[in-house]
């Protein structure tokens, strides 16, 4: 009896989220809490169906460049984080992170992801901003592609040079919207200033992304709260990460989670946000992990990485990178595989003026934290 009104109940619930009618907090929920294969496979149809919709075939792929793995903080979770003597410690020169944007822009991306640790060299000295603000400028000139920051909380002053340069994406990911679990996995950050950055951000015309992390002892509640937070902000991109843990830090003997969650997740927020961009990201499983994300939703595909470019990945350093996999060329045969295609640069144009446009709209449904 209770199977058969949990599969009435999962048909209402995606019919409701394909006529793009706002779901309640508690089919949230109900959604992130699915385990049957087969339910999981309807959820995962319905997200594909509605990617198609707004989206059709095109996938949107982004080249990473993690220029500066030096950082001031220390997040439970991350290799990166100050005191951990066992990561890869490295800061790219101007010209080396201009070389690595041009490839990246010759293999077909999209957009440039510029990311960096909260680097004391630019955090601890007055004329550290203004490097990173020419820096990224020249990335812009030289490229001509959209660009995307991921410097961490940075000053505002900075993200109004920033967007004055003509930045298109402002990148900080709150991990979680439960303020304590927050404080565990970001220790003394201001849970608050990294939300207001984002706000912030939006009222300068950039383009915003929110994430969270998945499998660092968030609840289903604490997942659909972020899903709240994400709408509430007005996110263009919305994405999930899996835990993977990493050597050196507090979390290194954490398990990693069932991948299957991740996937409900890109699913649910596919649902919930069907205009948006969605990452599946290489930085989690590799090129391995591309299908499932993509079956699950997705329609970017983030962190391709050029080879021998002494380039590291976040929380997968050194996977599939120099073995030339998280490129352009070394992903095209999967999107295909799943009939799907890479947009053109000036599908993603389009779509981002839009977005800043406001004509990517903002449906607003309260429903969430009910
Ligand atoms: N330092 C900047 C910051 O913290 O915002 C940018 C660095 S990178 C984009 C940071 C993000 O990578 C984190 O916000 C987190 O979502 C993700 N990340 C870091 N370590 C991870 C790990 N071990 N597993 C999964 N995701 C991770
Ligand atoms: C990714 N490795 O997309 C990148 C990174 C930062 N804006 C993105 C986490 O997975
Ligand atoms: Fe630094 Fe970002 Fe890693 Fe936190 S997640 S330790 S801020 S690089």
């Amino acid at each position: 009896m209770a199977k058969a009104i949990s599969s009435l109940k999962l048909e209402n619930v995606l019919q409701k989220a394909y006529d793009r009618q706002c779901l309640s907090k508690e089919e949230t929920i109900f959604l992130l809490s699915l385990e049957e294969e087969e339910e999981t496979n309807q959820l995962f149809h319905v997200a594909r169906s509605l990617r198609q919709r707004y989206f059709g075939d095109k996938i949107f792929l982004y080249g990473f460049i993690y220029f500066s793995t030096y950082c001031r903080n220390q997040c439970a979770f991350c290799i990166y984080r100050a005191s951990n003597s066992l990561c890869q410690r490295y800061r790219k020169s101007e010209s080396e992170t201009i070389d690595i944007a041009r490839r990246l822009a010759e293999s077909g991306v999209h957009l440039i992801d510029l990311t960096m640790g909260e680097d004391p060299l630019y955090y601890l000295h007055d004329d550290g901003f203004k490097s990173l603000v020419k820096l990224i400028g020249r990335v812009k000139e030289e490229t001509g592609l959209p660009v995307m920051v991921s410097p961490g909380v940075v000053p505002k002053h900075v993200l109004v040079a920033l967007a004055d340069i003509g930045v298109d994406w402002y990148a900080c990911y709150q991990e979680t919207h439960n303020r304590q679990l927050f404080r565990y996995l970001r220790p003394n950050q201001s849970y608050d200033s990294r939300l207001e950055g984002k706000y912030f951000a939006r009222e300068l015309d950039l383009l915003v992304e929110e994430g969270i992390l998945a499998g660092v002892g968030e609840s289903r509640m604490d997942v659909a709260a972020s899903m709240q937070a994400m709408q509430d902000l007005g996110a263009h991109q919305v994405r999930v990460m899996s835990f993977i843990p990493q050597r050196g830090s507090p979390m290194s003997s954490w398990p990693s989670p069932p991948r299957i969650y991740e996937m409900i997740i890109i699913a649910v927020l596919r649902l919930l946000f069907p205009d948006r961009l969605i990452p599946a990201s290489l930085d989690i499983d590799g090129v391995e992990g591309l299908r499932e994300r993509l079956k699950a939703g997705a329609n970017v595909v983030t962190s391709l990485i050029p080879a021998h470019m002494g380039l590291a990945g976040v929380a997968q350093a050194s996977l599939d990178i120099d073995g030339g996999y998280r490129t352009v060329k070394g992903v095209l045969p999967i999107l295909e595989e799943l009939g799907l295609r890479a947009a053109k640069v000036e599908d993603y144009c389009h779509w981002i003026n839009r977005a800043k446009n406001g004509l990517v709209k903002q449906r607003i449904c309260s429903g969430i934290d009910k």
